[in-house]
């Protein structure tokens, strides 16, 4: 009897218990967005969620170019700033005079030399790249630019014969001796290995310090091999890209149209007479038209507000090929151009494609006319403008010679 009082208090306290629990969860349950259809509830949730149609493909993943540079592994040099005294003003009447793959053939480049009147103490030569190999003199042709404190930078030619001269080099011992010719015609580096060994140590010294870009920055000229990627500031460019690359290709623009393809594909055969729903346009061009009049304005973009405005544009991410798939890089680096302010517009004079031969847009200058192959050798000659002209503004002057 004595416990009688006690055990009633601990069947109270587990009833409360039980109560207060299953009160508990009722209400919860009773407040929780799911059970609740209470207007006044929807204040919480001011854009609840609905069901959204929005496919979303690879092509929407982020994706960049341009943002990682390369590890520095073999000495090579990126880029390099022509020195002012070599710049034309109107004031020096300096002339640059910038040729085109030479492959050896030193006599060409020897009669373009005289075609143009080049004057050491006046003008200054830069050659764009490959002015070794295939050729009968590449050691002729490297002299004679040493002689004459020429500006050059590194073709794929100079590249591969340098990387076959370092690895050939660091071979040491057993592995030295084991190197045989054949083993080297096995690394289809017989040929870069050969040429290079025609040259001498100051040549291939004088060749390693190449850069792979040189700048002309008050006349906003680049000189490169092959091209760069418009829309890269040039210290971010991939070297390799810049002594070969031909085209662009757009990985969005790609994914997005085989994902259309495939959607459609798949629509056509699952039911034909449903209302196909016409897709959004597969791409974003940028608009090419340039306001031309508006010269003094200094209408336009610039890199940044360019980056900005097409993150998401399906042509933002361009990767550079050697192959001649996609764009070719010289149609997206002149549209790129037109739509920079002028002040902010560069032009890239370059080699590398004798295919396409001399080739001469608004923004850039291809100089490889085939020389090697019977074509002819090509100098742009770049001279400041005369009287009124702007600072950094600049006329050119295009002479070639037949090659044997
Ligand atoms: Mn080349």
């Amino acid at each position: 009897m004595a416990h009688q009082p006690h055990r009633r208090g601990i069947v109270a306290a587990a009833l409360f218990f039980l109560v207060a629990s299953i009160y508990l969860c009722v209400t919860r349950l009773y407040n929780s967005p799911s059970l609740s259809n209470d207007n006044s509830k929807q204040q919480l949730h001011p854009n609840p969620p609905k069901e959204i149609h929005v496919q979303l493909t690879d092509a929407d993943l982020p994706m960049t170019y341009g943002t990682f540079r390369r590890p520095n592994m073999d000495g090579l040099t990126l880029m390099a700033n022509l020195p002012d005294e070599l710049v034309p003003t109107p004031e020096n009447g300096r002339r640059l005079v910038i040729v085109g793959d030479i492959h050896g053939m030193d006599a060409a480049l020897e009669s373009l030399l005289q075609k143009v009147d080049f004057d050491p103490s006046r003008d200054h030569l830069i050659a764009t790249g490959d002015m070794i190999n295939k050729g009968p003199d590449s050691p002729g042709v490297v002299s004679r630019l040493m002689r004459l404190n020429a500006s050059a930078v590194r073709g794929n030619h100079e590249d591969r014969i340098l990387l076959a001269l370092a690895e050939a080099d660091s071979q040491t011992g057993v592995s030295k001796e084991l190197s045989s010719a054949d083993a080297e015609a096995h690394r289809g580096e017989a040929e870069f290995l050969a040429a290079g060994r025609k040259l001498s140590k100051e040549h291939v010294e004088w060749l390693s310090k190449l850069p792979v870009i040189l700048a002309v920055e008050p006349l906003r000229l680049f000189v490169a091999h092959a091209g760069l990627v418009p829309g890269v500031r040039p210290e971010l460019q991939d070297p390799w890209a810049v002594m070969n690359m031909r085209t662009l290709v757009y990985p969005r623009e790609e994914m997005r149209k085989k994902g259309y393809k495939k959607k459609k594909a798949k629509r056509d055969s699952d039911d034909s007479s449903a209302e196909a729903s016409a897709p959004p346009p597969p791409s974003d061009q940028p608009s090419s038209s340039e306001p031309e009049a508006a010269a003094e304005e200094e209408e336009g973009e610039t890199l940044e507000s360019i980056q900005q405005k097409d993150a998401y544009a399906d042509r933002e991410v361009a990767i550079p090929v050697e192959s001649r798939d996609g764009e070719k890089w010289t149609t997206a680096w002149n549209r790129f151009q037109k739509r920079l302010k002028k002040s902010h517009r560069y032009t890239v004079v370059y080699g590398h494609d004798s295919k396409r031969g001399l080739r001469e847009d608004r923004y850039t200058f291809g100089l490889d006319s085939g020389c090697v192959k019977g074509g002819a050798l090509t100098a742009l000659v770049v001279e400041a403008k005369e009287g009124g002209g702007k600072a950094g503004e600049w006329t050119h002057t295009v002479m070639q010679v037949q090659c044997k």
